[in-house]
């Protein structure tokens, strides 16, 4: 199958000129590091190891296996994203865990989630965003105000530190995401709304700024997959949620002129008619919430799904390449395309393709597949280059601006959310797995559940 073939394509080359660099840069064929990992080596690997497996490509998981138990290196120092490394990292760790059962993958998860704890060590228990995994020092982002924790940061670890506890009887794990979100149901929600900065030292939101797209999104993603992990037991976290997308839908979530349903930003009551890639996951959570309410409510978010998923769809096809921008907005005349240079580019982001298969798995409506295989062809057209896939700056000419970066959720969520697309329902079936929020499946809490559970 095609995808496969592509996924095969971007790990050859990142084995090849970059193993053990965290991403690929596929026109100066070298690796790339960055500073988002504190120290740690391999994202791609890691990011990958589920997806391999998954496709089937036997010998590429091998290879990644071996580097994880010969040069995977634990005791590193540097600034790590306690965010960043929890979903990437701990989620693929795990992921490959519960798919395979080797316990070389469930060690690692357990030792670098240890290392995670420092950072919460704050008045509230609310983490910081910044831990050395050397030292264990941690502190906020220089850019977030006033020493804030970001709300899509510490709303987005609770899957992954559940079956941390789960699989090393250890409760400190399930203790410290718990306690977030005593926090959050305590403080009080403007409009019912979470802003997306919060104080770890007062537990007060720091500014009034709310966005289901980058710095809140995966919060509310975590609270209706928490639901979903518990085998539908967790009903704090299913209210959350209902509640949240009720004020949601109620603030910001609009139609455009020309009939594009969207949901906008929201800056102290002020509304930014913008939507970020990012956001265009929301399609896919309104529908996999959907699924379970009643049946009224249950059409109404459909459509409401249905609607999100094609004003990203959209956003793709009004582009000479194709593929969606960074951010587009709805204003003075304009509708579901990016106006300013700097929201023009398009890094591999997969949040369209996950919206495109929760609608496909949950409607079987064959035009997400058909706008599955569209991002296909233009990945293909304007991503691809001689050694591996790269970002572009522009998705609105066909003149190829690469950025020269193979991002390592290209292989975890883009190239699986494809994958499964065109997959049967059973393969990895939303009944037994939850997706963490860099797509690494973790399995449902059933009673009677299993460590390598089949895939099938
Ligand atoms: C990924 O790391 C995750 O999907 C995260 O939730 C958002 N950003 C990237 C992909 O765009």
């Amino acid at each position: 199958m095609k995808i496969k073939e592509m996924m095969k394509f971007a790990w050859d080359n990142y084995k090849q000129y970059a193993l053990g660099k965290n991403e690929l840069r596929p026109l100066t064929k070298n690796g790339h590091i960055g500073n988002m990992f504190g120290g740690l080596r391999g994202a791609t690997v890691v990011d990958a190891l589920d997806t391999l497996y998954i496709m089937e490509l036997e010998e590429e998981f091998q290879e990644a296996k071996t580097w994880v138990e010969k040069s995977f290196d634990l005791n590193v120092n540097g600034e790590a994203s306690l965010f960043e490394v929890n979903i990437r990292y701990i989620g693929g760790l795990l992921a490959a865990y519960y798919l395979t059962g080797e316990e070389v993958f469930k060690s690692k998860a357990l030792e670098l989630g240890e290392k995670l704890l420092p950072a919460f060590n704050t008045p509230t228990g609310i983490p910081r965003g910044v831990i050395n995994l050397g030292s264990g020092m941690s502190w906020s982002w220089g850019w977030a105000s006033a020493g804030s924790s970001i709300l899509a940061e510490f709303g987005t670890l609770h899957l992954e530190f559940l079956h941390l506890t789960e699989l090393s009887g250890n409760p400190v794990f399930a203790e410290k995401v718990l306690n977030i979100r005593k926090v959050l149901k305590r403080v009080e929600k403007p409009q019912g709304l979470y802003p997306n900065f919060l104080s770890p030292v007062t537990g007060n939101w720091v500014q009034h700024h709310v966005s289901i797209g980058g710095l809140g999104d995966s919060f509310y993603e975590y609270l209706i997959k928490s639901w979903l992990m518990s085998d539908k037991k967790d009903s704090e976290a299913k209210k959350m949620y209902d509640d949240a997308l009720e004020a949601i839908e109620k603030h910001l979530v609009k139609k455009s002129a020309g009939g594009l349903t969207y949901i906008a930003e929201w800056r102290g009551g002020i509304l930014d008619h913008k939507m970020g890639h990012l956001a265009c996951f929301s399609g896919g959570m309104i529908a996999l919430g959907a699924e379970h309410g009643g049946e009224e409510r249950k059409q109404h978010y459909m459509d409401l799904a249905a609607e999100i998923t094609n004003t990203c769809h959209e956003s793709y096809v009004r582009s000479d390449t194709k593929l969606g921008p960074e951010a587009f907005r709805f204003d003075a005349g304009t509708e579901a395309m990016a106006t300013r240079l700097s929201e023009r580019y398009y890094i591999l982001r997969p949040e369209v393709v996950e919206s495109y298969l929760y609608m496909w798995r949950l409607t079987h409506d064959v035009k997400y597949r058909q706008w599955g295989w569209e991002v296909v062809k233009a990945l293909e057209k304007h991503c691809r280059v001689e050694a591996g896939f790269s970002g572009i700056r522009d998705v609105y000419t066909t003149v190829p601006t690469h950025d020269n970066m193979q991002q390592s959720f290209f292989l975890a969520e883009t190239l699986k959310y494809l994958y499964l697309l065109f997959c049967e329902d059973d393969v990895l079936s939303l009944d037994d797995w939850v997706f963490n929020t860099e797509a690494h499946p973790l399995p449902v809490n059933h009673s009677n559940f299993k460590a390598k559970a089949s895939v099938q």
